[in-house]
Parts: C-alpha cells; sequence; structure tokens
C-alpha cells in the first residue's frame, strides 16, 4: 500500500522539476476496474453528443479520430469517484499545498490506439484553464498500460513549470482542432526528459510544466486516465491574454452548445 501523500524527497522533486512520479497510485485489484471503464466509455463513445467526447488532435468531421479523448468520464462512470486515484490525488494534493480545502476537481481520458495514436504537442495546462486564475493545481497522469517513448509515454521539461503561461496556438493553427500547442516547441528539445511508466503508477505535473506525448508506433494501446486537483488559487495580477482559446471553433463546443439548448 503506497503512502497517501508525498515523501519529501517527492515534494522537493515536483517543486525543484514541476514533475514527479510515484508508484501505484492504483491500489492493487482496480487497474481492472479502470481498464474496463475506460474501454467501455470509448466503444459507446460516452460524452459525444455533449461534447465531452472528441478527437484532442482533429475536427471531429468524419474521420477516425486520431487522438480520442473524453472530459468528466465519471460523469458517465460514477464509480470512477469512489477508486484509489480520486481519493489520493485529493489527499496528495490537499497535502503539497499545505490546504484543508477540498480541491476542485477535472478528469479526462486519452486513447493513443495501436499505430493510430497521435502526438499531444508540447503544452502547459495551464493554456486550457481559466487565465484570471494563478493555479495552485496537480494533473496526475495514470497509465493504464505500460508506457514508453514507442508508445507515447509523458515527456518533460523540467524546471519548466517557472515559465509564466507561453503563447499557445490550436494544433495545426487549426481553430476547429481542440488541442493546443505552445509556440516554438523545438526550443525546448535538448531539455527533454522522457518518462517510462508502469500501468497503475503515475506522473504528477504542475499546471505550467511543459508536457508532451509522442504518437503510438505500436501494436500496444496506450489507454491513460487523468485526475486534476485544483487548491484554492489566486486572482493574477493581469489575465493571460490566451486568445488562443478565445478563437476556438470546435465541433466540440457546437455539440457542447447543442446539448445545453
Ligand atoms: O495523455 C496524453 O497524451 C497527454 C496528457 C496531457 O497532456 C495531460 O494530462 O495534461
Amino acid at each position: 500500500m503506497p503512502n497517501p501523500v508525498l515523501s519529501a524527497d517527492q515534494k522537493a522533486q515536483l517543486s525543484r522539476d514541476g514533475f514527479v512520479t510515484i508508484a501505484n497510485i492504483v491500489e492493487a485489484g482496480e487497474l481492472e476496474t479502470l481498464r474496463s471503464i475506460f474501454d467501455r466509455l470509448f466503444a459507446t463513445k460516452a460524452g459525444w453528443s455533449e461534447g465531452n467526447q472528441f478527437d484532442l488532435a482533429g475536427t471531429d468531421q468524419g474521420d477516425a479520430p486520431k487522438l480520442p479523448q473524453i472530459l468528466k468520464p465519471s460523469r458517465y462512470a460514477p464509480e470512477l469517484l469512489e477508486l484509489s486515484p480520486v481519493r489520493r490525488a485529493r489527499a496528495i494534493t490537499r497535502d503539497y499545498f499545505e490546504t484543508d480545502a477540498d480541491p476542485i476537481m477535472g478528469e479526462h481520458m486519452i486513447f493513443k490506439p495501436p499505430r493510430v495514436g497521435s502526438t499531444t504537442p508540447w503544452h502547459q495546462d495551464q493554456a486550457y484553464h481559466d487565465p484570471t486564475l494563478d493555479e495552485r493545481g496537480l494533473n496526475f497522469w495514470i497509465p493504464l498500460d505500460d508506457t514508453d517513448e514507442a508508445n507515447g509515454c509523458m515527456q518533460y521539461v523540467p524546471g519548466s513549470h517557472r515559465m509564466d503561461v507561453l503563447p499557445h496556438h490550436s494544433i495545426g493553427n487549426d481553430p476547429r482542432v481542440h488541442g493546443l500547442e505552445v509556440d516554438g516547441p523545438e526550443r525546448f528539445a535538448d531539455q527533454v526528459v522522457a518518462c517510462p511508466l508502469s500501468a497503475g503508477d503515475a506522473v504528477l505535473h504542475l499546471p505550467t510544466t511543459l508536457h508532451y506525448a509522442g504518437p503510438n508506433r505500436t501494436d500496444r494501446q496506450r489507454r491513460a486516465y487523468i485526475v486534476s486537483m485544483v487548491a484554492p488559487s489566486a486572482q493574477r495580477a493581469v489575465p493571460v491574454d490566451n486568445y488562443w482559446m478565445r478563437e476556438k471553433r470546435t465541433a466540440r463546443l457546437e455539440r457542447a452548445q447543442a446539448a445545453e439548448n
């Protein structure tokens, strides 16, 4: 049974590098449950009509998704909320940010199908988020399959969390695509650290840590369950000018708006 919170060394590493790995965040016996929920949600296109399932790297215009993603998976599988990743992510976040307040939870799932799953480009999560906040959050990236560079493990630029939010653009400069890429990612190429993991482990990162996951070039699946927790956060003195989000014209947003009406 792993510790419910990070060790002093892990906290120091997270604060220094902007990311840290932890073993076995998924309790014994729950990995198969998570895998079967993941497979069911993608097979049944859960959340598609509300814009919560979509192609992160494409336009959803009839072509097969290259990087299928589901937001808010617990809406479609509430049992996720009872499992160890959510419990542990909440405890670790409260401890790391030294707060008794309940963090705000987000979650998603990203699938890189064998030979199909495309690149998740270099980005900072905060580039997607509320531009008025200086977020105190942790992202828990939990592979449900063993991951390495060949099937798309996470990769990081150590220390990049100390930068402010950098300018981003939609993948392929196409505002119909949900996914973002930081401008000029090649400037970080000589600083990259890959983070291979076993299924059920986790890598944690901060909201401004630059990260990336390569394409799946293998015959293996690469399934990832991602839980994010945001502790009470300060307002920024000056909001980020996130024009890359204001420009978005995705089919997913159209489906979300239609579902609301
Ligand atoms: O799973 C991936 O390919 C990327 C995940 C990611 O960017 C994230 O969790 O912030």
